[in-house]
């Protein structure tokens, strides 16, 4: 098969090799001017590929970013959505949610994407620890700047927990289900969170940053003791593992169309499909609020993220946070 003359062309032939490869051997190799390489293994450390240079010897080929790259995304990806999205790989971050913040600060466009193989600091809710080794998960952070006001940003960390749950469903054929405000479960067991950041005026979200930490290939050993919910992995339940590269394209794929339909029809259809998911779903709660207990009949999720709870004496309670036991 004759090679290609792109940088997929010449990544081919700096992988295949197990030194240094001169400038002048790749640009007589794939036909193209030694400028044409220099450009190449430009766009090739752009897009994360780490590549040696000296110049007695030419160029070497130490490795790719990790998980995956954004060439091998977009093979899997829809090809109308493809270009929709500006991917950055990292092979560690302190956490995907600020490297994605800082990027939407900077102006980064709707559909930026940060993915990291492990983060140093990854963040959950109030302050907590997002345990995320490398080389088993996903941990990938997308910018979007919707046009709501800043008490409607909460839609998004449902319609988030939707396209996680229809991944797993479409990726490993379990049955994930919801637990408010921002847990996916599968056998009552967490195996995937969501933290969702945003910037705002007063009456306008600037953007938000949809943060997702799916467990994939984890193993029981990978996690510490004493964690809030009993952790697992789609690994751990399947019996089997994943690739993450198929993963996430399922996970972006979801989360596109959702995000298209939620502009065009707002939020009541992917409240209906939470609720549907949702471990509460036509069953009593208790929810401890730190300042009080109640109990009463989940009811569903509100505009703004709240749970509506109907207690004994009829009354609908709104709860804008607290921990939830289905009983
Ligand atoms: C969450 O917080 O569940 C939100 C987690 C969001 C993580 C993603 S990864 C990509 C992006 N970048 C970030 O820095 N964060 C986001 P919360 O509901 O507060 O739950 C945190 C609690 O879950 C911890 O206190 C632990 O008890 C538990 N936990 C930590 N790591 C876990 C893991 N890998 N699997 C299951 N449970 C875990």
């Amino acid at each position: 098969m004759p090679r290609r003359t792109d940088h997929l062309g010449l990544l081919g032939l700096l992988a295949d090799s197990t030194g240094f490869v001169s400038g002048e051997a790749l640009s007589r190799s794939l036909g193209v001017s030694r400028t044409a390489v220099w450009k190449q293994i430009g766009a090739l450390r752009q897009k994360g590929h780490i590549i040696e240079a000296v110049s007695s010897k030419g160029y070497r080929f130490l490795g790719s970013p990790a998980p995956f790259d954004s060439d091998s995304l977009s093979c899997l990806l829809p090809s109308t959505i493809i270009e929709d999205f500006n991917f950055v790989f990292l092979n560690e971050a302190t956490s995907t949610n600020t490297e994605a913040f800082q990027r939407a600060d900077a102006a980064s466009p709707e559909w930026t994407v940060v993915i990291a193989d492990r983060q140093t600091a990854g963040k959950g809710r109030l302050g907590r620890q997002w345990v995320s080794p490398g080389g088993v998960n996903i941990y990938l952070s997308v910018v979007l700047r919707p046009e709501l006001p800043p008490f409607e940003a909460p839609q998004l960390t449902f319609l988030s927990a939707v396209a996680v749950a229809r991944a797993i469903e479409d990726t490993a054929a379990l049955k994930p289900e919801i637990k408010w405000p921002n847990d996916v479960l599968i056998g009552g067991r967490k195996v995937a969170g969501l933290l969702n950041e945003m910037s705002a005026e007063t009456d306008r979200v600037t953007f938000v940053i949809l943060g997702i930490g799916v467990n994939i290939n984890m193993l029981p050993q990978h996690f510490p003791e004493g964690l809030r919910t009993p952790p697992t992995s789609i690994s751990i339940e399947s019996g089997k593992s994943l690739s993450r590269l198929e993963f996430t394209s399922s996970l972006l794929t979801h989360l596109h169309a959702m995000y298209t339909d939620f502009k065009i029809n707002g939020f009541d259809r992917i409240r209906h499909e939470w609720s549907c998911r949702c471990n509460a779903y036509g069953k009593k709660v208790r929810v401890d609020s730190g300042a009080a207990v109640i109990s009463g009949d989940f009811l569903g999720i509100d505009h703004d993220g709240a749970m509506l709870t109907r207690l004994e004496n009829g009354n609908v309670e709104r709860i804008m946070s607290g921990d939830v036991t289905v009983i």
